[in-house]
């Protein structure tokens, strides 16, 4: 019964939803809906226990636990899309130039500034056959073999960023391949002269995001969350 309950409320609470773009980190929302998520934990089943043997004089009481369920069943379908349009993440790695030139605070924070989410970091020495894994994709290239032994030369600092446009935006933010081509303010623009020594890398789409953040990290070394900013970041009139 309970469940019927909630599926029609979920049914009518979706027609009530304004458009999945408007709803999307609409924090506001989220955070009611983790009350309502509550709601729907504790009171409905408590309702609903109620209804073992449906009477005529039980409708009153369906009417209310509709009523509970249709908000906590519109703010949960809203909160599934909050999370849903969270996920795009991408690969970032300051490389051992970056490291040894005391670059990892700037980097660091340009990306922190845009407002992107920081969800896993560590340093690591990688060694020559997992830079040659990370860089399969070159192994053609005549720099490959020097490529690889400058990645795996000295710490590297691995990251995954999170947020809306990431890969793409990440990318812009680190300029072009050639820092001699990349634009002022962006990090190779900025911060690195020659190509064999641009300082970071950032995936080139999301196939390879994925792929990246895989070799990389254990899914235990990623971190879920919400941040205080997010509302001030994504919140749309
Ligand atoms: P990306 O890092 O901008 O994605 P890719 O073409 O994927 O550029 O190349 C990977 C890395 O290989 C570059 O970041 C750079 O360090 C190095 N690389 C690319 N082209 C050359 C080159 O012509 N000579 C030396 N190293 C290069
Ligand atoms: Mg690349």
């Amino acid at each position: 019964m309970s469940s019927q309950i909630c599926r029609s409320a979920s049914r009518a609470a979706r027609s009530l939803l304004p458009s999945a773009k408007n709803a999307r980190f609409f924090s506001e929302g989220r955070a009611i809906g983790a009350a309502a998520v509550v709601s729907a934990g504790g009171k409905v089943p408590l309702f609903a226990s109620n209804f073992g043997n449906s009477t005529a004089g039980n409708i009153s009481r369906s009417w209310i636990c509709g009523l509970l369920a249709l908000p906590a069943a519109a703010f949960m379908i809203q909160d599934q899309e909050v999370h849903a349009a969270e996920m795009e993440r991408t690969f970032i790695a300051i490389k051992p130039d970056g490291v040894q030139r005391g670059l990892i605070s700037e980097i660091v924070s340009r990306f922190e500034r845009k407002g992107f989410k920081l969800v896993g970091i560590k340093i690591l020495v990688p060694s020559k056959d997992f830079a040659q894994k990370h860089y399969h994709d070159l192994k053609e290239r005549p720099f490959f073999n020097g490529l690889c032994e400058f990645l795996s030369s000295g710490p590297v600092v691995a990251m995954v960023w999170e947020g809306e446009g990431v890969i793409r935006y990440g990318r812009k933010l680190i300029g072009a391949t050639d820092p001699q081509k990349s634009e002022p303010g962006t990090i190779r623009g900025d911060l690195a002269v020659v190509v064999g020594r641009n300082i970071i890398h950032g995936s080139d789409g999301p196939e390879t995001a994925k792929d990246e953040i895989k070799l990389w990290f254990k899914p235990e070394e990623l971190v879920s969350y919400t941040s205080n900013a997010e509302k001030w970041i994504y919140e749309q009139n």
